[in-house]
């Protein structure tokens, strides 16, 4: 494949991250023509542009890699239990290049359009460098958390020092050395990468908005022994991620947090504690996300851990929160976070007390004056889930833009295509995942993938989701959403961060049992209701054909 512009391929993927390079393996396995292209110079999607000093993986990172080869598996030694970006940028490059991938690839290359024609049954892609395409598939592996987002705060741009975002982090390196830096948001970015400029830094200045439930990451280096016991357990590794709820190796609990007396809640607790990032989570009593009461006293042993680091009180008061319980909003995993306040260079900004009027040429200014800065991080967060998909210029059936069908939140089915923009495809996209984010990407584009083949098999040449399970699917999502889930309505989960954006839930709220259970049942129908008829007529509703909507 030539990297020239007019490619005509079968199958177009978008984004060089964990999900596209997964799907262009399998695309090129079946034997398809398929070319990737992507906006930045290299493979990795988040671990190519959150190169921030502190951006590491918070699940486990042999358990965020790839499973679909055993070789691969077993070569790559993580250095880490937690890995680092350098580290987790070199295995997609190292993934890319042992299945010779990256031809395929063409780098630098922003799509900005993706106009369906109906005549020929492809997509039409356009790109900002002139670069066009034509593809009868079109994979949008773009991403949840790709379009970084800055605040509209007055005069950003005419800081005179260095400024930069976390999720826009330049290849060479920043130099915090002595620097007075400011860090704006307390999300798992900026709590990532705060206590690693703080002991470098003259001075870190701390804006916080919301302060979170970090938790210790507990990273540590893998260990010879546990390297060997990696490589021996591959199968059951995979088998258990492959079959957990969350794409986890962590246990789930079967208890309730007040089956338990005080005492042995305290032991539990301590003991959940000092498991690695999400089994904080996931080992917790089974009850800790969706009863309010559990999920308080659960809150309240994390408090007191903050209160017993954080030396001074009314700091550690500011930095507990108070708007939502633990896993409301996504919970960060930090390492040395809270003890970064005790340094004397680190101060803490309660934006709620003194929000940002504005930034100057030389500083941040808030109701209280005008602090001047060398250097600001723009910790601050994406236009979670939907962001990247309306950025590409999806044009659908009848000339309808992605962006205006889903003006009032994404309307999909299983987080993965949606009704009137045929042969379109977003795996690992909003409503898809809510947990290890690989394995729930990775069982959507198994499903594109299978989904693919069977059309070429039985001769389909127009693949779409039936409207009806699209409305199924998305109805479940927002009613879960606001029934069963744990997660607070101001949290980007909602959209909230982005100022005029449409309030819908953009995870999966079902979890993974249940996008497996709908794909099974879609896979046991043959698919009814995907392909419509050679007039372009709607296939049979597919909600009756696989009895979903009972
Ligand atoms: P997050 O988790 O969205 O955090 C963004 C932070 O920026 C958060 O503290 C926000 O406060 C803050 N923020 C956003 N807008 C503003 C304004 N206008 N003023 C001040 N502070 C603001 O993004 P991250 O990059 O940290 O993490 C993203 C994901 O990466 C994370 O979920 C993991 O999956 C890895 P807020 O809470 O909105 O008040």
């Amino acid at each position: 494949m030539s990297s020239d512009a007019g490619a005509d391929v079968d199958i177009l993927i978008v984004g060089a991250g964990v999900t596209g390079i997964y799907q262009l393996y399998l695309a090129r396995e079946a034997g398809y023509s398929v070319q990737l292209v992507e906006q930045g110079s290299g493979v990795g999607g988040t671990w190519y542009w959150n190169r921030y000093p502190g951006s590491r993986y918070d699940s486990e990172s042999y358990t965020y890699g790839y499973f679909f080869s055993e070789e691969l598996f077993k070569e790559w030694e993580w250095s880490e239990h937690f890995a680092g970006q350098p580290e987790n940028e070199r295995y997609f490059n190292r993934v890319v290049d042992k299945f010779d991938l990256r031809r395929l690839i063409r780098f630098n290359t922003t799509v900005t359009s993706a106009v369906w024609d109906e005549t020929s049954g492809t997509w039409r892609v356009t790109a900002q460098d002139g670069y066009t395409a034509r593809a009868r598939y079109l994979v949008a592996a773009t991403g949840v958390l790709s379009v970084p987002f800055y605040p509209n705060v007055p005069g950003r741009e005419s800081f005179r020092g260095e400024a930069y975002h976390t999720g826009l982090w330049p290849d060479a390196e920043v130099d915090f050395t002595g620097k007075r830096v400011a860090v704006i948001g307390t999300g798992s970015s900026g709590v990532q990468v705060i206590p690693i400029v703080a002991p470098v830094a003259s001075s870190v200045t701390v804006y916080q908005r919301t302060p979170n439930w970090v938790t210790p990451l507990h990273n540590r280096p893998i260990t010879p022994q546990e390297q060997a016991e990696l490589k021996a357990d591959f199968e059951k590794i995979r088998d258990t991620v492959g079959k957990s709820p969350s794409g986890f190796l962590h246990q789930h609990s079967d208890k309730s947090t007040f089956e338990d007396s005080p005492e042995e809640r305290q032991a539990f607790y301590e003991r959940v504690w000092q498991l690695g990032g999400f089994g904080k989570i996931i080992s917790n009593y089974r009850d800790m996300t969706l009863n309010p009461a559990a999920n308080a006293e659960w809150s309240r042993f994390v408090a007191g851990k903050i209160r017993a680091v954080v030396k001074d009180p009314a700091t550690a008061e500011k930095l507990i929160p108070k708007d939502h319980g633990y896993a409301g909003k996504r919970p960060p995993y930090g390492t040395g976070y809270f003890e970064a306040y005790n340094r004397p260079n680190v101060s803490l900004v309660d934006l709620n007390e003194t929000p940002i009027t504005a930034v100057t040429e030389t500083g941040i200014e808030t109701a209280a004056g005008l602090q001047e800065f060398d250097i600001i991080v723009w910790a601050t967060g994406f236009d979670f889930g939907t962001g990247a998909l309306r950025r590409l210029g999806v044009v659908g059936r009848d000339g309808l833009p992605l962006k205006d069908y889903w003006a009032d939140g994404p309307l999909t089915y299983l987080g993965i295509m949606t009704h009137g923009f045929p042969n379109f495809f977003f795996p690992g996209g909003p409503h898809g995942a809510a947990g290890n984010n690989p394995r729930y990407n990775g069982d959507q584009s198994d499903f594109v993938a299978e989904l693919l083949d069977f059309a070429r098999e039985h001769g389909h040449r127009v693949i779409e989701a039936p409207k009806a399970l699209e409305v199924e699917w998305t109805a479940m999502v927002n009613d879960a959403a606001i029934t069963m889930s744990p997660f607070n309505e101001q949290s980007y989960f909602f959209g909230a961060n982005i100022p005029g954006k449409a309030k819908a839930f953009l995870l999966n709220s079902l979890g993974r049992p249940k996008l497996l259970q709908m794909m099974e049942i879609a896979v046991k129908s043959d698919y009814a209701g995907f392909f419509p008829g050679p007039d372009g007529a709607p296939g049979p509703d597919g909600a009756e054909a696989q009895g979903i909507s009972k």
